[in-house]
């Protein structure tokens, strides 16, 4: 492979548990873990935090460059880094790929123009997007929300790109279509009619879905939730928040969910029980993989390193079917301290080889079976008579009375076990 200048110092990656071709449970090891590399973080991360500037010096950032030569400077680098990791998938969103026009006709097609660059690297390289995305967060237009504005004609130009770019995403062969409302959410609800503004969000979905069916799109629709930051409050907020939202449009059948690790920290819960719950509901779609931080109350989105923590994750992913369209994007960003081309190959191997050995810790645990079967015999007397009639609803609440008092019940404790099973864990890892 020919290398650019940029990346002229890594090495080639070797892996050591990461093995594409292995067999793990009946699949290969790529096709259970689906990687993506993100293209706004990893070429768009300029190191900059609220308290500094940029620290990486990439060449396609340079001040007063043209911005499509350094479009197409971006994508030479990115497929180079594909290539180097053999990652077969990548991330976007339309603003990532080309640069934001005078008008929306030139935005679209400057991302047209790029769309034939990147596809012609698609061809020779195999990479293919996971998702594709419309930016509807970063421009000032969006400062008070793209579909919860409350100025339809931002609903209408966030509609119009989400037209385009989910087109573009279909034209490419993306395996799915993504949103992620970043500034659908409020600062005060002092100046917000909340009502109105899930109105206009699930409208907003419905009109997405739509289109979708109509261009014949047959990846999923996905959405990512975070319950905060950049807005005080997203309406996003959480698997379970999404599916109410979901539900209340008729959607919970058309659109899937993209649980990111930090966000399920930022709500509060723990990432398996985000995975757990989407399954659960029958929403499960992608996975945006990444590290938040115990100690800080914020999307610190480092890459995924933690073993025990990834290795539930891919336990839970894998008995609940593992992915079909979704997959492991690397929705992390290099430290602002990191700031050379080979920290940027190091990090995606690293967390790479981790979520492979993770899914082999997954594998034993699966065959191991304990976990499961401790799980199981936990609810044993759910599946004799008694407890089938309970649930498909064929015992009243004085059946329930009666039954109780017939038979003097006293039901007895059961320890729950949970120290055993801790360990049991620790022991596969
Ligand atoms: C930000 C989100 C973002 C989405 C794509 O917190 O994780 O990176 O994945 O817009
Ligand atoms: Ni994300």
């Amino acid at each position: 492979m020919k290398r650019s200048s940029f990346f002229a110092r890594a090495k080639p990656v070797a892996y050591r548990y990461y093995q594409p071709d292995r067999r793990v449970l009946g699949r290969r090891m790529a096709d259970h873990l689906r990687f993506a590399v993100c293209y706004w973080h990893t070429f768009g991360g300029t190191g900059a935090d609220p308290f500094g500037s940029d620290t990486f010096q990439r060449p396609w950032h340079a001040a007063g460059g043209d911005a499509m030569r350094q479009a197409e400077h971006k994508a030479e680098v990115a497929f180079e880094l594909f290539e180097l990791l053999r990652a077969p998938f990548f991330t976007f969103h339309d603003r990532d790929l080309a640069p934001e026009g005078a008008t929306l006709r030139e935005s679209n097609l400057n991302l047209r123009r790029m769309g034939d660059s990147i596809e012609k690297r698609m061809r020779r390289t195999g990479v293919k997007p996971l998702w594709g995305m419309a930016n509807l967060t970063s421009h000032p237009r969006y400062m008070s929300g793209a579909a919860t504005n409350p100025d339809p004609e931002v609903f209408a130009y966030a509609a119009a790109q989400a037209k385009n770019a989910l087109e573009f995403t279909h034209d490419l062969g993306g395996a799915n279509y993504a949103l992620w409302g970043g500034r659908e959410g409020y600062e005060t609800l002092l100046n917000t009619d909340l009502k109105r503004e899930l109105d206009q969000l699930g409208r907003f979905l419905s009109l997405v879905v739509e289109h979708k069916h109509k261009i014949g799109f047959r990846g999923a629709i996905l959405i990512e939730p975070k319950p905060a930051e950049p807005s005080k409050h997203q309406y996003d907020r959480d698997v379970a928040t999404i599916y109410a939202l979901l539900e209340r449009n008729g959607l919970e059948r058309e659109v899937g969910i993209n649980i990111e690790q930090n966000h399920a920290l930022l709500a509060g819960h723990s990432f398996e029980h985000e995975i757990a719950l989407a399954q659960a509901l029958g929403v499960f779609g992608s996975i945006d993989i990444n590290r938040g931080d115990d100690n800080l109350g914020w999307d610190t989105v480092q890459f995924a390193n933690n073993l025990p923590q990834v290795a539930l994750a891919m336990y839970h992913i894998v008995r609940g079917g593992g992915f079909t369209t979704g997959g492991l994007n690397f929705d992390a960003k290099v430290r602002r301290q990191s700031i050379d081309p080979e920290d940027l190959v190091v990090a995606h191997a690293a967390s790479m080889d981790l979520c492979a050995r993770a899914l082999l810790v997954a594998e034993k645990m699966i065959d191991d079976a304990e976990l499961a079967s401790h799980v199981e015999a936990r609810y044993a007397g759910w599946n004799g008579k008694f407890g089938r009639d309970v649930l498909t609803g064929r015992k009243t609440l004085a059946q329930l009375a009666a039954h109780v008092d017939k038979n003097n019940l006293e039901p007895q404790p059961r320890s729950g076990r949970q120290e055993r099973l801790e360990a049991l864990v620790n022991r596969y890892t």
